[in-house]
């Protein structure tokens, strides 16, 4: 379905939502801060958005005349967010805003030339900001729809707000004087998929524990077009940006090619020891020695034509590594100003770690917002590549790891051979596999054994089907059995396996409803999980 069909369906959809519901329970739809510059501070509150239980849907939200602001403006900070209805954050250990994509319907989009993608968010709830005197140019008469998607862990159905706080300066305010406009430039390993996500295994790319998406990939691209490259359309400087990644995700990388550049500095000379070592000319090399180190330090990485921008790190608060959304990206700092020239060519790519454990459904996205026509450092001869600022600090809502006692369940390993009640195939239903989920009670929570060389089967019952609860069966490291948090359970099974999103909904659903266990593993007892619902836990032995 065209992204326009969807947006008509889900104006309608609205439409009928749009039900009388009780003044007391809505929170405000904005409030207002007004802060010492004469820059309003506004939060946005899109919904009430229901969640129903175990979703992890895509979805679209027009954004209504009291969901944005009502005059035109500029736009200088957007913060996002998710609340309860009573304003309280949820913790990421239940629900998650996996994403969030503002898109604007008045303009088109650079990279894409669809509807602009101007802004957005993964659970690392980013926040964009431009450098002073710049901003997004906002008209009230634009059309804006929020491309959600709401992951709710938890067996339990909600009802959230979507938020987002910005700082708008309106454009008859004195402050809007001499403003100028910031253009989003999406860059995405897999720019104009719907769901732009790749996987991720453990123990591939190379001996330091890392793969570069798409650059390690095999045929990442097989049409032969890359979908991670923008030809720059107009001259300017690019003023700001910051990596996307899922969890598993280490850094994103910004590069320019610009046909026939090469590096355009001053050559770094090193300096010859002093001979004799005499003070004077011990003096002299020490002079000499600190210029050459000041040239080398402020030298680009050129290889060939091509110049490294910009690498925007994850920073993890998480103690168990990088495996949770308890992080924060780095993003360019204020002085941050490459200048771009038409025809040459930006492109990306993202790296994530593979020692621990395997990353389906990961995404590298870099939004670099870029102003027309002005100039800046000439990234050939002066390094603009330099260690952005922390973007925000450790979220509270973050406060629940997992991994810990209470376990949920029995050591699998330890247990007796099941008697497999129900029989393969196993049929997942009400938040459990069934088969061999050891959150069952005594025998029923027995692994189901299985001869090698042969598989069990998994298969969704309808009710989930229809109800879009959509379950992954995914390895984790034997005994699987710990507390449940954003770092625990993980894909980090000895013997690597993901059945994908089994359901029939689209993306991010493979459009199967059953999967096989692999018939080649080696004699043993496997634990897996549910990537969507990490509660659910189940076990199979191999004999
Ligand atoms: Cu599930």
């Amino acid at each position: 379905m065209s992204f326009r069909r969807f947006f008509v369906a889900f104006l309608m959809l609205a439409a009928i939502l749009v039900l009388p519901q009780s003044a007391s329970a809505l929170l405000p739809h904005s409030t207002t801060k007004r802060l010492d510059d004469g820059t309003e501070r506004i939060t946005y509150r899109i919904g009430p958005l229901t969640v129903t239980p175990g979703q992890n849907r895509i979805a679209f939200k027009p954004l209504t005349g009291v969901e944005k602001p009502s005059v035109d403006g500029w736009i200088t900070r957007i913060k996002p967010n998710m609340v309860n209805e009573d304003g309280s954050i949820p913790l990421s250990s239940k629900v998650m805003f996996h994403h969030g994509v503002w898109l604007n319907f008045s303009r088109q989009d650079a990279t894409s030339g669809g509807q602009e993608r101007f802004f957005a968010t993964g659970e690392e709830k980013t926040i964009t900001r431009f450098p002073d005197g710049y901003g997004y140019q906002y008209k009230a008469s634009d059309v804006w729809l929020l491309n959600h998607m709401i992951h709710n862990l938890t067996p339990e159905a909600m009802t959230l707000y979507a938020t987002y706080t910005i700082d708008f300066i309106p454009a008859d305010s004195p402050a809007a004087d001499g403003i100028k406009p910031v253009t989003p430039i999406w860059m995405d390993v897999d720019n104009g998929s719907v769901y732009p996500v790749f996987d991720i295994w453990k123990g591939s790319g190379g001996k330091d524990g890392k793969f570069t998406y798409p650059d390690d990939a095999d045929n990442p691209y097989p049409n032969g077009v890359a979908k991670n490259t923008w030809t720059v359309d107009r001259d300017g400087v690019l003023l700001a940006t910051a990596g996307h990644v899922h969890t598993g995700g280490l850094y994103t990388d910004l590069y320019l090619q610009r046909p026939g550049a090469r590096y355009a500095g001053p050559k770094c000379v090193q300096p010859k020891a002093a001979r004799p070592p005499n003070r004077r000319n011990i003096r002299r090399y020490g002079a000499k020695l600190k210029k050459y180190k000041s040239c080398k330090a402020s030298m680009p990485s050129v290889k060939g034509s091509k110049v490294h921008l910009f690498r925007s790190q994850a920073h993890y608060f998480e103690p168990a590594g990088p495996v949770s959304w308890d992080m924060a990206m780095v993003g360019t700092r204020d002085d941050w100003r490459p200048e771009v020239k038409k025809g040459d060519v930006l492109s990306m790519n993202s790296t994530y770690e593979t020692k621990l454990a395997s990353w389906p459904e990961s995404m590298g996205i870099m939004v670099v917002y870029m102003a027309e026509g002005e100039h800046g450092t000439n990234p050939y001869r002066k390094k603009v590549d330099y260690k952005g600022q922390l973007i925000h600090g450790h979220y509270a809502e973050n406060n629940d790891h997992g991994g810990k006692l209470p376990v949920v369940g029995p050591d699998p390993t330890r247990l007796p051979d099941g008697a497999n009640p129900d029989g393969n195939p196993f049929t997942i239903s009400g938040f459990s596999f069934n088969g061999g989920d050891f959150r069952l009670p005594g025998a029923a929570g027995r692994p189901p054994v299985v001869d090698e060389g042969k598989s069990l089967t998994f298969q969704l019952n309808q009710d989930d089907i229809n109800d879009e609860i959509w379950h992954s069966l995914t390895s984790c490291k034997t005994p699987c059995n710990k507390s449940t948090g954003i770092a625990y359970p993980i894909p980090d099974g000895k013997f690597t396996f993901d059945s994908g999103q089994l359901g029939v909904g689209g993306a991010p659903t493979v459009e199967r409803t059953s999967w096989k266990t692999p018939a080649d593993l080696p004699r043993g007892t496997y634990t897996f999980f549910c990537r969507i619902h990490p509660l659910m836990r189940g076990a199979f032995r191999v004999k």
